[in-house]
C-alpha cells in the first residue's frame, strides 16, 4: 500500500494513507540507507511479520532541507503591513528562493487591520497579483476562508520574519494546531539534545509543516540563470529570446524591454537585479 509520511521520531515514522488510516511503520535499512526518508515522502508499505515497513521511497517533485520535507506544494509567505512594515525586498527574496526550489509561493499579508484606505501596502498587493501570485489578506476580524481554502489538500510550509504574525495565524487557524507545536518547542527546549523534529499537521483539510522554512535567505548556492527561468512574471512575459539570458543588460532581452513597456513591475525588476549579485558566489555543494 503507499501512503505519505507525516511524522517521523528515530526510526518510528506515521505515514497517513490515502483513506486517512493512520499507521506507524519502520524503514527498511536498503532504504534508509540510500536516502532517509522524510516527513512528506509518499512511500511504499509493506508488511514483513505482522509489522508495517516502509519498502520503498516514490520519486520526489521536490525537497527542502531545512526544515526537511519532500512534495511541497506550497510556501506561504507571511508578511504583515505594518508592524514590521511590508517590504517587497523581503518578500521577493523569499518568492524567488522558493520558486527556485520549484515550490508556488503563496503570500499572506497580516494585520490588515492596522492599515488605512491610503497604506502603499495596496499598491504592492496589486502589483504581486497582477505578476501573478495569489495574496491573501489577514488581519483581526478577517474571515480565514479563502487560506482555507488554499491550504486545502496541500502540504504547505511557513516561512516570514519575526513578528508578523505567523504564530497568531496559526492560533487562528487551528487552536490544536499551535498547541501541538507549543509542547513541541517546550519539550525540544528541555533537553540538551535538541534533536531536529518535523512534523506535518492537518490544518484546514491540507498539512502544514510545524518549523517555518527559508529563514537563511542564503543565495550563493544559487544559480541566477536557473533562478531567473523560474519567476512568474519573466516567464508570462513573451520569453526572451536568448536562453542563457541574465536579463540584466543584455540588448534586445524581453525582460528589460517589459520592465521599459510597464508589463514588469520596476522595483521587483530591481529587486531581481540586486539578488542576482548575490547568486553563484558558492559551488551547490561546498559548505
Ligand atoms: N493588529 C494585529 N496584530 C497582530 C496580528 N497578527 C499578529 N499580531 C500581533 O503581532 C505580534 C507578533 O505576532 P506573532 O504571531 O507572535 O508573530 P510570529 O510571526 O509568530 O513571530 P515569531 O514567532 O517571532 O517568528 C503579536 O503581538 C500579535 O498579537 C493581526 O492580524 N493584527
Ligand atoms: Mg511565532
Ligand atoms: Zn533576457
Amino acid at each position: 500500500m503507499q501512503g505519505k509520511i507525516i511524522r517521523i521520531v528515530s526510526n518510528q515514522y506515521t505515514i497517513i494513507d490515502h483513506k486517512s488510516n493512520r499507521l506507524q511503520a519502520l524503514a527498511m535499512g536498503k532504504v534508509r540507507k540510500q536516502d532517509k526518508p522524510v516527513v512528506g515522502d509518499e512511500v511504499d508499505v509493506e508488511i514483513y511479520d505482522g509489522r508495517y515497513c516502509i519498502e520503498k521511497i516514490l520519486p520526489r517533485r521536490n525537497r527542502l532541507y531545512r526544515p526537511a520535507v519532500a512534495n511541497v506544494d506550497q510556501a506561504m509567505i507571511v508578511m504583515s503591513a505594518v508592524d514590521p512594515v511590508f517590504s517587497n525586498v523581503l518578500v521577493d527574496r523569499l518568492v524567488f528562493l522558493i520558486e527556485y526550489s520549484d515550490i508556488e509561493p503563496l503570500i499572506v499579508v497580516s494585520k490588515m487591520d492596522l492599515t488605512s484606505a491610503d497604506d502603499p501596502v495596496y499598491g504592492y498587493i496589486e502589483d504581486y497579483r497582477n505578476s501573478g501570485y495569489q495574496v491573501i489578506l489577514v488581519g483581526h476580524d478577517y474571515e480565514l476562508d479563502e487560506l482555507k481554502a488554499a491550504l486545502k489538500d496541500k502540504v504547505t510550509v511557513l516561512a516570514g520574519q519575526s513578528g508578523v504574525g505567523k504564530s497568531s495565524l496559526l492560533n487562528k487557524l487551528d487552536p490544536d494546531f499551535a498547541l501541538a507545536t507549543q509542547e513541541i518547542s517546550k519539550a525540544l527546549n528541555r533537553g540538551k539534545h535538541t534533536t531536529r523534529h518535523t512534523e506535518l499537521y492537518e490544518v484546514a483539510g491540507g498539512w502544514l509543516a510545524d518549523t517555518p522554512g527559508f529563514s537563511s535567505l542564503d543565495f550563493s548556492r544559487i544559480d541566477a540563470l536557473t533562478m531567473a527561468g523560474k519567476i512568474k512574471d519573466f516567464q508570462t512575459a513573451e520569453p526572451c529570446r536568448f536562453n542563457d539570458c541574465h536579463h540584466l543588460n543584455e540588448p534586445g532581452c524581453a525582460i528589460i524591454r517589459g520592465v521599459e513597456e510597464g508589463r514588469i513591475s520596476k522595483y521587483r525588476y530591481d529587486n531581481y537585479v540586486a539578488i542576482t549579485e548575490l547568486c553563484n558566489k558558492k559551488k551547490e555543494w561546498e559548505l
